[in-house]
């Protein structure tokens, strides 16, 4: 599976994880695009909107908390976990479009949160933020200042955290070998990441049951899941660092 880049996983020091939805697919949680996107009868991509929040609090609130009770019960996978003992041997930074933290509760030490948390609420309007696993009886929830509660996600039409995604860039930038797996790469700019990463010589592994729209630009796309080819991943390394 691995042995046409065998000498850049030899050689190499950053690797680099572009994540999305496809990678905690196996812990149970609905990827956006997959059959079971949708949430009642909603597109995503329209309820993760400022417009929708604002239009509809209590509705976009119900779809977070559904969320939340499925992301808190759910638990990392080997696609995560394995990602852990990756970093035993090379240096790994995970950008991640998930908000579900499961890459940080499986071990990975060094995580950069695209998209945000949904583990996390903050005020719309105080500078209030932490991070909660309870459950809010009241929807939408309210602050001490008497304002609304919003996870702290990144909706569509709003822009990355600045420092998140500068540091992104950075490293992608410097990457050896990047591997971009469970993502669909539509949404920008998280879907620049793998180009940062070519400009630097980096060799793109993609790791997606089916084609995506950059497959074409990887040099080695693997059509499989992530939690059946990351440990594989693992021990051909541990082989050939071995020998
Ligand atoms: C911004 C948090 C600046 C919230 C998310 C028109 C054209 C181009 C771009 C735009 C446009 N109009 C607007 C834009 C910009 C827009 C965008 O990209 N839209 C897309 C839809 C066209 N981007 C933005 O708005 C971004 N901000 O640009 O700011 C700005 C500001 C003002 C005005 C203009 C610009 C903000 C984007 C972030 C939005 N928030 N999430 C929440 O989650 O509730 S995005 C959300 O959707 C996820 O975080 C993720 O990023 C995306 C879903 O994609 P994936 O994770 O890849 O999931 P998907 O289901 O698509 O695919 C899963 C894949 O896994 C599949 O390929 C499948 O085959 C594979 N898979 C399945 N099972 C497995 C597997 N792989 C491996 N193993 C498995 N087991
Ligand atoms: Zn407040």
């Amino acid at each position: 599976m691995f042995e046409e880049i065998s000498n850049a996983l030899q050689n190499a020091r950053r690797i680099v994880f572009v994540t999305g939805a496809g990678i905690s697919e196996e812990s149970g949680i609905p990827t956006f695009r997959g059959k079971d996107g949708l949430w009642r009868k909603y597109d995503p991509m329209k309820l993760a909107t400022i417009d929708a929040f604002y239009e509809d609090p209590k509705l976009v609130w119900e779809w977070y908390q559904d969320r939340r009770r499925n992301i808190i019960s759910a638990e990392p996978n080997n696609g995560h976990k394995s990602i852990t003992e990756l970093e035993k041997l090379y240096q790994v930074t995970v950008l991640t479009q998930n908000i579900d933290g499961l890459h940080q509760r499986a071990g990975n030490s060094k995580v950069l949160e695209l998209h945000g948390s949904i583990i996390r609420i903050k005020c719309t309007v105080c500078d209030f933020q932490k991070d909660f696993t309870g459950y809010f009886d009241v929807l939408p929830p309210k602050c001490k200042c008497d304002n609304i509660l919003r996870p702290d996600v990144v909706w569509f039409g709003e822009s990355l955290p600045q420092e998140v995604w500068k540091n992104a860039m950075q490293e992608a930038s410097l990457c050896d070998v990047m591997i971009i797996a469970g993502t669909s790469l539509v949404v920008s700019p998280a879907n620049t990441l793998p180009i940062f990463a070519k400009q630097n010589n980096a060799m793109l592994i993609e790791i997606n049951p089916e084609q995506t729209i950059m497959s074409n630009e990887m040099d080695l796309s693997i059509r499989d899941t992530s939690a059946n080819v990351i440990p594989k991943l693992v021990e051909f390394v541990k082989e050939i660092k071995s020998q």
